[in-house]
């Protein structure tokens, strides 16, 4: 075994390393959620701009939940390896941006101190959508969410993404410090309005003049963030290590492609990303309409199709033609619904996503895009869906995906085997379903009572209702995928 990747002299010439001097760096950004997807993404985008611009913009990471990630991000100094797979071949990258990595859960109080350093302006998240705590039918927040519950209640020691968010800005509002500017990079749409909705709607129930007070001095840029990126696995860390020549327990893997766009209103500055290929624009939400609805429609309903079908990864699902056409038809179906998005051919968007979900060098499984469902499926499928059919539509393609939802929170194979649904409504689920008789239309009736979750206008629409029961029936009789 080699050493641990921890400085970045002696490295294997094939690892690429970052082209400005990391000593030069001082903290800027606190990033909350330190996952495989900000190591592929964020990190590399800051990464880029250093080279390209220079600046002293590091980042500090913390993770609110699990110790893992920023306990090897610490033992190496921030680095870690970041490997693009493609049919051609992979390469490492060593990403160097990262200074310190906090767990939220062992120093609570250390990670607000860090909330309310002046010199950190930016609070980044990539927390994912459940932790955000927003009731999907409101869009307002869920008083039901565990940690929106917990720091409504004790507000000055909170655990959640948004009490911590509230408590930070409090703090430097009582001291009289520039607020930071919040930075959702999750994948939701209108991702900065949700989180300053959240926000706003926390502060008010605990301090109305601080909601004034974040109302008038705190932007929340939104973004559309993309690049398909799968859990690290064993080969993930073989590959690092063969690479650089170093062993490297934060390392993540990921494919060529990258995007990002972002609204440009930062209280404080930002780091030259731009620079680095992110586009600055004032409104980002055409483009995150069009990815939420083209690439992660297809994806949850490919995810969702080709788990119970027994397809690993995403690239098996491609493999098979019926799928691949059918997730072709859906992102066509996704366009209908999209107003003209700035510079960009949908049709040349969509041959793009189906290259990008056939490279046979991404191993992106099934069931990890089809994790956390109903926080998904409202702004993939049922948004669009609504939309779909108040033009006259059939909207066939997302009863499809429904049912293939449905089917899959049945939790269990055709063989009678279980599976986890790993969805924080899995209870709910499974408790609505549990005396209904194994049929389409008892299913699928049971799964449109989940509060919430689908809107009225599909639930009372008997046509696509039915479209959904029907499908629903078919994949109970035979997961084999039959085509629709
Ligand atoms: C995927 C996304 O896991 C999922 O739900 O659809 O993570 C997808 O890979 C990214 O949004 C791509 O940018």
């Amino acid at each position: 075994m080699s050493e641990r990747l921890q400085t970045l002299s002696g490295l294997a010439p094939t690892a690429k390393l970052p082209a400005y001097d990391r000593n030069q760096l001082k903290s800027g950004i606190l990033h909350l959620g330190p996952g495989a997807f900000f190591r592929a993404h964020f990190a590399p985008f800051t990464d880029a701009s250093l080279a390209a611009e220079g600046g002293d913009w590091g980042i500090e990471v913390a993770s609110l939940r699990t110790a893992d990630v920023a306990d090897h991000l610490n033992e190496q100094n921030g680095l870690y390896t970041m490997l693009i797979r493609d049919t051609s071949g992979t390469t490492a990258q060593v990403i160097g941006p990262i200074r310190r990595a906090h767990v939220a859960t062992r120093d609570p109080a250390g990670l607000l101190d860090r909330l309310e350093d002046p010199a950190i302006r930016i609070v980044s998240l990539t927390v994912t959508e459940k932790a955000y705590g927003m009731d999907t039918a409101t869009g307002g927040l869920d008083l039901n969410h565990a940690d929106v519950a917990a720091d409504l209640a004790n507000r000055h020691a909170p655990r959640g993404v948004i009490g911590y968010l509230v408590e930070g800005l409090s703090r430097r509002r009582e001291k009289g410090i520039a607020p930071f500017t919040p930075l959702s990079c999750d994948n939701l749409p209108s991702n900065g309005a949700v989180l300053k909705r959240l926000v706003l709607d926390f502060a008010e129930r605990v301090d109305p003049s601080l909601r004034q007070w974040i109302e008038a001095n705190v932007p929340f840029p939104s973004t559309m963030v993309d690049r398909i990126t799968p859990a690290s696995t064993e080969a993930t860390y073989q590959d690092a290590e063969r690479l650089t020549g170093r062993q490297d327990l934060a390392a993540i893997e990921t494919e060529p492609f990258t995007q990002w766009v972002i609204e440009d209103h930062f209280a404080n500055g930002r780091p030259a990303w731009d620079k680095a290929g992110a586009l600055m624009v004032t409104d980002v939400s055409a483009y995150e309409k069009m990815k939420l609805r083209m690439l992660n429609g297809a994806h949850s309903l490919l995810a969702y199709l080709g788990y119970i079908g027994g397809y690993e990864f995403i690239r098996d699902v491609m493999d098979d033609a019926a799928l691949a056409a059918l997730a072709y038809r859906h992102m066509h179906a996704a366009a209908r619904t999209l107003d003209p998005v700035p510079g960009i051919d949908l049709d040349d968007y969509a041959s793009e996503l189906i290259a990008r979900f056939a490279n046979k060098a991404i191993a992106h499984r099934t069931y990890q895009i089809a994790m956390d469902g109903t926080q998904k499926l409202p702004q993939r499928l049922l948004e669009p869906a609504s939309e779909a059919l108040a033009h006259g539509d059939r909207a066939e393609t997302y009863a499809i995906a429904v049912a293939a939802w449905m089917r899959y929170a049945i939790g269990e194979h055709g063989n009678g085997e279980r599976y986890e649904l790993r969805d924080p409504r899995a209870g709910e689920i499974a408790a609505l379903i549990a005396d209904v008789p194994r049929t389409g239309l008892a299913i699928s009736a049971a799964l449109f009572t989940l509060p919430g979750l689908f809107p009225a206008a599909l639930t009372g629409h008997r046509a696509w209702t039915q479209d959904v029961a029907d499908k629903l029936e078919i994949l109970i009789q035979d997961d084999r995928l039959p085509l629709f």
